[in-house]
């Protein structure tokens, strides 16, 4: 495997690996459209604050048959991996040191579309999970939260980079994509994962 760039965030109570450039500018733009067209998008309803609205993005799951996922009172089936999904997984699982059985992908049409503050820690999960995110398209931001200290750390999320959680990431912090008011295009979002 070549060398490859990383910075490892100064976080407590994680692991947080972030590689700039793991994809380059002509692979992650192939990617971007590839993924645009194959994947089947959707729209799902969840369960936020007793209320059922339309999630703010596109998502769709991936993975090895029978590893269903729950989150948000949905419950989502894995769609049978494509050769696309599997390129990515191999280029990863050097890097992360486990082996994926399932991806869940998020389109961000635009700086309104969002992910809200959570931590990938579902029991299906295990303890101390190794996730493995992919983003292409436009750079969003991303933050982290201590649960305890309330610390944050900030980083942007750039087209072809690959942040890696580990260890006791999920237990300590959480995350989130916030909105923004920048006229920004779409992004595609692939955290891979080991369902238990
Ligand atoms: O879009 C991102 O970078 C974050 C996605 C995420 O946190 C998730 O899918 O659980
Ligand atoms: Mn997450």
């Amino acid at each position: 495997m070549l060398f490859q760039e990383s910075i490892e965030l100064p976080m407590p109570d994680a692991r947080v690996v972030y590689f700039p450039a793991l994809f380059n500018a002509a692979e992650s733009n192939a990617l971007l459209e590839e993924l645009k067209t194959t994947i089947a998008w959707r729209q799902d309803d969840i369960r936020m604050f007793g209320k059922w609205i339309p999630q703010p993005r596109l998502t769709a799951w991936y993975g090895d048959a029978g590893k269903s996922y729950k989150y948000s009172g949905i419950t989502m089936q894995p769609m049978p991996w494509l050769p696309v999904l599997l390129d990515i997984k191999a280029r990863i699982e050097p890097l992360s040191g486990t082996v994926y059985n399932s991806v869940l992908l998020n389109y961000y049409r635009g700086g309104s579309d969002s992910m809200s503050w959570h931590a990938d820690d579902e029991p299906e999960l295990g303890a101390n999970p190794v996730i493995g995110s992919v983003s292409f398209g436009a750079e969003r931001m991303f933050h982290f939260r201590h649960n305890a200290t309330q610390v944050k750390q900030h980083l942007v999320l750039g087209h072809g980079s690959f942040l890696l959680m580990a260890g006791p990431t999920q237990h300590h912090w959480q995350h989130q994509i916030p909105k923004t008011q920048r006229a920004i295009s779409e992004r595609i979002n692939l955290t891979f994962r080991v369902i238990i």
